[in-house]
């Protein structure tokens, strides 16, 4: 049995305490006092965990030297938007950074509380916000990086998940309805045919689904069809709902069907009533079994079904029979025609995601000269210029940023994702970004490749890096070699993307991270294709 809301005050845990002493969204109104009080003297509740709300992250790692983490709904910025976010870090010189987050969404380095007023001036004259994005809140909402570009899509998630987003965090001011959620929860829409958005590893996801002609929307109350199709015969758009995807040290799990599909128009109050059942009865005794998939299993799919419909106030009509995720997952680095004629988006490849306040200020300038001004970013933490004209594609490619931001990188770096890991992470076990840009670099030194190959790490059993997804997954871990603690891995295999994409599981426990180069060159080799350049020297002389 899992707790729920009959939980009793006493068995609350720690952070429901601190929640129910004080919102984390007050904190809003107090940032001119922090900022002249300073971190050292704030009280620490606040400063650790309540300054999440607002998406300011306390680093122990670098004491004094805040992380920010922003909202990019479906994971779309304007070149302005960019050059704020450039000139933030740019003033922190080389503390100063960027990421992208493998929820296509950006993460800032370095900042002080002191400037904290100044930076949310200035998000707020370009439409940005770093609103509810950590702690027990919904995370940045992911939707297809193409949208409205491909033109294979099925549905265009923008404006979608910006209403969404509006809803959740009331336009960026900030929902007191949805700040006290007993733990994080993350959201996913993809109208696309590949699953761009891992679907599957997301407490709440829709999926492309045709409902059978005349059928639109979920029954009323008195089980009559809302909004009768206005063509009897063509198959209606719609989404096929998923709950309950999640990673955890404790647990992982793929998302698994609700039985229930909706039209786009109802998708906003679909995600408000799962989050208000969530709210109301998810588990707040136990952290570790308070994800929404906890809050299933205690219920059955059944009941959590009917909770949602009668928060919705209708009942839902069934899963349609198949959802139309058949496509293979692609990673849109490189060129591709728009659905517009004439139009062109291109795929940079960013290493780990890192980003200095030059780059940014250089992709916002490719972004406005050749493009529309648009910049979009990936769950594979790269970033898409959209609306090049066939015209101007040539000069674009001859772009000097493009020869460390390549269009077509080598076949395991255009699939590396690597989380943060110890250079700023506390929770981390072991270093990840620099360490897996040297060990790609390595193997690909090595060996020759006749297919992209998926490696993700992550720096500890969190998973934010989603081992679990990858070709090859790599979770850090702390083992024993000669009698002495180092930094290793767990290694994951078998993760599949795209159409019927399923978790990878741990193959191999605690490789020291020093011994691993030849356990990946051989797993590249005997499971991927790869081959040593010496032997084809050997064959080809
Ligand atoms: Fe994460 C906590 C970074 C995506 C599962 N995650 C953290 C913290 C906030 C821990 C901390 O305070 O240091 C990390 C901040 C480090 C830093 O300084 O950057 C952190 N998570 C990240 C990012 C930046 C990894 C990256 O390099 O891209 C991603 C930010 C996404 C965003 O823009 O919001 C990130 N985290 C994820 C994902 C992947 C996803 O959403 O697809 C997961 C697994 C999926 C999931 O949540 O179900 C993930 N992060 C966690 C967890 C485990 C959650 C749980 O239920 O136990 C934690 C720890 C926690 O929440 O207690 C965590
Ligand atoms: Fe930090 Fe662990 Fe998440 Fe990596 S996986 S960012 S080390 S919490």
């Amino acid at each position: 049995m899992t707790d729920t809301a009959t939980t009793t005050k006493t068995s609350l845990n720690k952070f429901e305490k601190f929640k129910a002493e004080k919102d984390g969204l007050a904190i809003k109104e107090e940032i001119e006092k922090f900022a002249s009080l300073g971190w050292e003297a704030m009280d620490e509740t606040d400063r650790d965990h309540r300054l999440k709300w607002v998406g300011v992250f306390f680093r122990p790692v670098t004491p004094g030297k805040f992380m920010m983490r922003m909202r990019m709904p479906n994971g779309i910025l304007t070149s302005n938007q960019m050059r704020v976010l450039a000139s933030v870090v740019q003033r922190y010189g080389d503390e100063g950074s960027a990421d992208i987050t493998t929820r296509q969404n950006i993460q800032l380095r370095g900042i002080r509380i002191e400037d904290l007023p100044d930076i949310f001036n200035r998000f707020h004259a370009v439409g940005l916000t770093s609103i509810q994005s950590g702690m027990d809140n919904i995370r940045n909402i992911t939707g297809d990086p193409v949208a409205g570009l491909d033109g294979d899509e099925l549905y265009d998630t923008r404006e979608l998940i910006q209403q969404i987003q509006d809803m959740l965090t009331n336009k960026g001011e900030g929902n007191p309805e949805f700040t006290n959620l007993p733990r994080k929860f993350n959201i996913a829409i993809t109208g696309g045919r590949d699953n761009s958005v891992h679907a599957e590893i997301n407490d709440l996801a829709f999926v492309p689904a045709f409902k059978e002609a005349g059928v639109q929307g979920c029954r009323g109350a008195g089980g009559e069809v809302e909004n009768s199709s206005s063509s009897p015969s063509s198959p209606v758009f719609g989404f096929n709902i998923l709950v309950g995807g999640f990673f955890s040290a404790k647990r992982c799990e793929a998302a698994i069907p609700l039985n229930a599909w909706v039209a786009p128009e109802d998708v906003v109050s679909v995600c408000r009533a799962v989050l208000e059942v969530f709210r109301d009865h998810g588990s707040r005794a136990n952290r570790l079994k308070s994800r929404l998939m906890w809050l299933i299993d205690e219920w059955g799919i059944e009941k959590f079904r009917q909770e949602v419909e009668k928060r919705l106030g209708k009942s839902f009509l069934p899963a349609a029979p198949k959802d139309e995720i058949d496509w293979e997952k692609r990673d849109h680095i490189g060129v591709y025609k728009q659905k517009q004629s004439g139009l062109n988006y291109v795929g940079l490849h960013i290493p780990v995601g890192r980003l200095y306040a030059e780059d940014m200020f250089g992709i916002a300038n490719l972004a406005e000269v050749y493009g529309s001004g648009e910049i979009r970013l990936t769950v594979e933490q790269n970033i898409i210029i959209p609306n090049v004209p066939d015209s101007r594609l040539a000069t674009f490619l001859t772009e000097p940023l493009l020869e460390r931001f390549s269009i077509d990188p080598g076949l395991l770096s255009r699939s590396l994702v690597s989380c943060t890991g110890a250079q700023f992470c506390n929770f981390a076990l072991i270093e990840t970004k620099n360490r897996a840009l040297a060990l790609i670099k390595a193997l690909e030194t090595e060996l020759t490749f006749t297919r992209p190959v998926r490696i993700h790490w992550t720096g500890c059993p969190n998973s934010c890096g989603q081992p679990q997804v990858a070709d090859i997954g790599l979770m850090g871990t702390k083992t024993r070699k000669d009698g002495k603690t180092v930094e290793g891995v767990d290694i994951y295999m078998g993760g599949k993307v795209g159409k019927e994409a399923h978790l990878g599981t741990c193959v191999t426990k605690g490789i020291p991270c020093e011994d691993l180069q030849p356990v990946l060159q051989d797993l590249l080799i005997k499971h991927f294709g790869a081959k040593l350049k010496q032997e084809d020297l050997v064959i080809s002389g």
